[in-house]
């Protein structure tokens, strides 16, 4: 099994509000369709949830925020979904959309319904989940990060290999000369960025990724915009990217 993260910013332009990189995404989903395993996707907020999310100041930690924030958040990641599930229809996938609600409660995964999401996956189906705004408690709210959510599943799955789609070619050693690093074994990157989004940006994906490297699993950072790269990966084990191998095998 496959889990695949498509950044916000791969996905969406992050210039402009509420708006989607169609061809992008028409892209993506047209390489998917060449993977023949197990896939579960899992998609960012981009220039949609993160966008609302600023403008009525949410963030990640659970608090009482304001309930029209709340509400304008998960309308428009519904709105951005919908996008990600026509796209994967029209190209012969079959999307099976499973906002966050149904496998998370409060901040916690409900490991039975994780579970169930890897039978969805060996059943033709593509399970396809998202960052979103979610109840904790108490009325307070919290936004969950798809970054996240990626440590969840794997963690409770153990996926063959996690892959996050960016709008980068992968992680840089030093951003002015966009020197890439090819692989990582355990030690974690010193990033220098950020373009900071509400759930931390490339900080965050990085944290994600070590813990998830940690459990054994390899994580690959990839560039969304060149998706036969994530096809290759897949298939023939080449990694035109950022590599951070897990112990398990590939
Ligand atoms: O883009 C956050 O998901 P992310 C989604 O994966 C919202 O961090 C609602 C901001």
């Amino acid at each position: 099994m496959i889990l695949i993260k498509l950044g916000g910013s791969i996905i969406t332009n992050k210039e402009k509000p509420v708006s989607p990189r169609k061809k992008t995404i028409e892209n993506l989903s047209k390489s998917l369709r060449k993977i023949n395993e197990p896939v579960i996707i899992v998609h960012g907020g981009g220039s949609y949830g993160h966008y609302w999310s600023v403008k009525y100041d949410m963030h990640t930690k659970e608090k009482r925020y304001d309930p029209k924030g709340v509400a304008t958040v998960k309308n428009s990641m519904i709105e951005l979904n919908k996008v990600i599930l026509d796209s994967l229809l029209k190209n012969k996938l079959n999307p099976y959309c499973l906002p966050p609600t149904d496998f998370m409660s409060g901040n916690k995964p409900i490991t039975k319904k994780i579970k169930e999401i890897a039978k969805i996956a060996n059943s033709d189906l593509i399970p396809v989940t998202y960052g979103d705004a979610l109840w904790y408690g108490q009325k307070k709210t919290y936004i969950l990060s798809g970054d996240k959510i990626m440590t969840h599943l794997a963690k409770i799955l153990k996926p063959r290999l996690c892959i996050f789609a960016l709008n980068e070619d992968g992680l840089y050693s030093d951003l002015k000369t966009k020197k890439l690093i090819y692989e990582l074994q355990g030690e974690r990157p010193s990033i220098s960025e950020n373009k900071m989004d509400v759930t931390g940006g490339m900080t965050r994906k990085v944290e994600e990724a070590s813990k998830i490297a940690k459990m054994g699993i390899s994580v690959f950072f990839v560039n969304g915009n060149k998706p036969e790269r994530i096809v290759k990966a897949v298939k023939n084990r080449i990694f035109e990217g950022t590599l951070f191998r897990g112990k398990r095998i590939v």
